[in-house]
């Protein structure tokens, strides 16, 4: 157990810790050189495509050091904001964090960010520079930034390029001798684990990710779960290698995974504590907090005989993802469906993304919107999560909606435009924090559905990637908004009903009708596409009756990936034609809610 380090990489989006994982398993010869891709735990198709980690991945890996082997558990975390629930429950089960910094970007909002998730497990923090090998890196400041946020001295600090694979055995030994060992009388206590992530799998039913805290766990253990007061039978035991690798045992100190044959998807909770059936003096974790939705979208099937399939679905990526949050609800337009939260914009294209790939769903997705706050003329107090439940004008009083404190740092040449940006999006300047000598944190006031809608995306362009933001929910405000409704061949379409500001609503009706334009498929009848707020008309597009074949206009870029969905969709799409209703592929939701 001595010989037991468990660590996370922390850090800002594309700092490369994927890269520098690769470089561990390269270097622990846990992947051979030869079978190693970049961001080889990136597994999945939506990682790929995207470049980003978007779930934790736990490895095991052994090494030796100066003649001793070395048993060094890592975890890969993501580093977009939208996923930081995945950062904070990686490091429930870790006793170290590497941090790691670009150096070409510096000290960014989420290296902060995650720092104090750190801090707040009390875990050990291994500063490291990454990137050493660019021509713009810019080691030295880069350095004192860090050694005066951690007030340590600059010496301590590991200066690598994880693309090169330079300095790399530095890491681990700074692991290896900063990091401490679990703790070692656990070992002699009943069996308890702390769950920090699960997977659903089609023939193993649920598979548990574990930190064993105290005594060992084997095939046949008969265990529960404390908060879920469920009962169950070990079945199988292991290690992630990274690949699930069947084991004898897993004891105190350890990170592994347990198969118990559950298929109940609603009964392991992350965060839950397991221990053995006849133990009754155990106590509990203390969990995790439950993630707190900033974002709700109605998801409908569009074949109402999927909806089961639906819920289904959305159990299973409940398990692999405990920050979305769902909850049956029925409209009229659109049938039965559920009330999906979510972290963010992209936390929600993701998990609507797997949806149809990973369950071959059609989606019918409402336009994104925050919880608003409605005193209605009888003084009564109303929460929207939706703009299709908006009520009639005639019925309210006065509206709030949620605002954040917006933290921004830039080089300070961006300023100006990014100030810019700001108040056309209804910011209030706060104050400024100088950060260096070229960079700056802008503090901003602003309403919670301006940052989450494309907010990070334009700042990151107009900043050619420099600046990054990381925010806070601090109440409700009063505000003027109107909904405004689109109508498509004269019928009203719920989903991409929209709230905007009152003196917005000229420009953002003009723009959906445009938007939809842009992206919709064309049908066999020319299709008119109206925009009206209180049943006024104040915009108007027309999409010409399509003349050839049509997955050419279905589905924009790039071909053999959307010809892949469309196999997969094919299910239940004529029986859509026939109807004549749209088809609209999850995608292209997005692409128009994308500003
Ligand atoms: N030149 C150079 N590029 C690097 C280095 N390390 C990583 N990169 C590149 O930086 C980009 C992001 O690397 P990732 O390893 O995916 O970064 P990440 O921190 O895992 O990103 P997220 O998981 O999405 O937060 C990739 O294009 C890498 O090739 C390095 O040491 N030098
Ligand atoms: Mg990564």
């Amino acid at each position: 157990m001595d010989n037991i380090r468990n660590f996370s990489i922390i850090a800002h989006i594309d700092h490369g810790k994927s890269t520098l994982a690769d470089r561990f398993l390269e270097l622990t010869g846990t992947i051979s050189k030869d079978r190693i891709i970049p961001q080889f735990l990136d597994k999945m198709d939506l990682e790929r495509e995207k470049g980003i980690t978007i779930k934790m991945k736990p490895v095991r890996m052994s090494y030796n050091f100066n003649g001793q082997n070395y048993i060094l558990n890592l975890i890969d975390t993501p580093g977009h904001v939208d996923f930081s629930y995945e950062v904070s429950r990686s490091l429930a089960a870790v006793e170290g964090a590497i941090l790691l910094v670009d150096a070409t970007k510096g000290i960014q909002a989420q290296t902060l960010a995650n720092l104090e998730l750190a801090k707040k497990q009390n875990l050990i923090v291994i500063p490291v520079i990454n990137k050493i090998d660019l021509e713009y890196a810019k080691i030295e400041e880069t350095k004192k930034e860090l050694a005066a946020l951690l007030n340590i001295g600059e010496s301590e600090i590991i200066q690598i390029s994880a693309k090169n694979g330079v300095n790399i055995e530095k890491v681990l030994e700074a692991i290896i001798k900063k990091i401490p060992p679990p703790l070692k009388d656990n070992i002699l206590n009943p069996f308890r684990a702390l769950i920090f992530d699960s997977k659903y799998d089609p023939y193993k039913g649920v598979i548990t990710y574990i930190r064993v805290i105290d005594g060992e766990v084997k095939k046949g253990l008969k265990i529960k779960f404390l908060a879920a007061k469920e009962k169950a039978e070990v079945k199988e035991v292991g290690y992630f290698n990274p690949e699930f690798s069947p084991q004898e045992k897993i004891s105190a100190g350890e990170i592994g995974y347990i198969i118990t044959g559950i298929k109940d998807l609603s009964m392991i909770k992350v965060g839950d504590t397991i221990i053995e059936e006849n133990n009754f003096t155990s106590l509990p974790f203390p969990g995790y907090r439950e993630a707190k939705p900033m974002i709700f979208i109605s998801l409908y099937p569009q074949r109402s005989n999927d909806f089961d399939l639906l819920k289904e679905a959305l159990l299973k990526l409940k398990l692999n993802d405990p920050a979305l949050v769902f909850e049956q609800e029925t409209k009229e337009a659109l049938g039965r469906g559920f009330r999906c939260g979510f972290l963010g914009g992209l936390h929600a294209e993701i998990i609507s993304e797997r949806l149809s790939r990973e369950f071959g769903l059609d989606l019918i997705i409402s336009t994104p919107s925050v919880v608003y706050k409605i005193i209605d003329k009888k003084n009564k107090e109303r929460f929207i999560y939706s703009a299709s439940d908006w009520p009639n004008p005639s019925e309210i009083q006065s509206i709030e909606e949620p605002w954040v404190l917006l933290e921004i740092i830039t080089p300070i040449v961006y300023s100006a435009k990014i100030s810019e940006i700001i108040k056309s999006l209804r910011g209030i300047f706060y104050e400024t924090k100088y950060l260096g000598a070229e960079r700056i944190i802008l503090v901003y006031e602003m309403p919670l559905i301006e940052v989450i809608t494309n907010f990070y995306d334009k700042i990151k362009s107009i900043s050619k990637g420099f600046a990054s933001m990381n925010y806070n929910v601090i109440g409700y405000r009063a505000s003027e908004l109107e909904k405004i409704e689109i109508l498509i061949a004269g019928k009203k379409e719920e989903a991409f009903s929209k709230i905007v500001p009152k003196d917005k609503i000229l420009s953002e009706g003009r723009y959906l009708v445009k938007k939809l334009k842009e992206n919709l498929p064309p049908q066999q009848f020319e299709l008119v596409i109206q925009a009206a707020v209180r049943g006024k008309i104040i915009a108007r597009e027309t999409i010409k009756a399509r003349r050839k074949d049509v997955t050419d206009y279905l589905y924009g870029g790039d071909y053999t990936r959307k010809r892949k969905l469309l196999e997969k969709q094919k299910r239940g799409k004529k029986e859509l034609k026939e109807k004549g209703q749209l088809r609209i592929p999850v995608e292209t939701f997005f692409e128009i809610f994308r500003e």
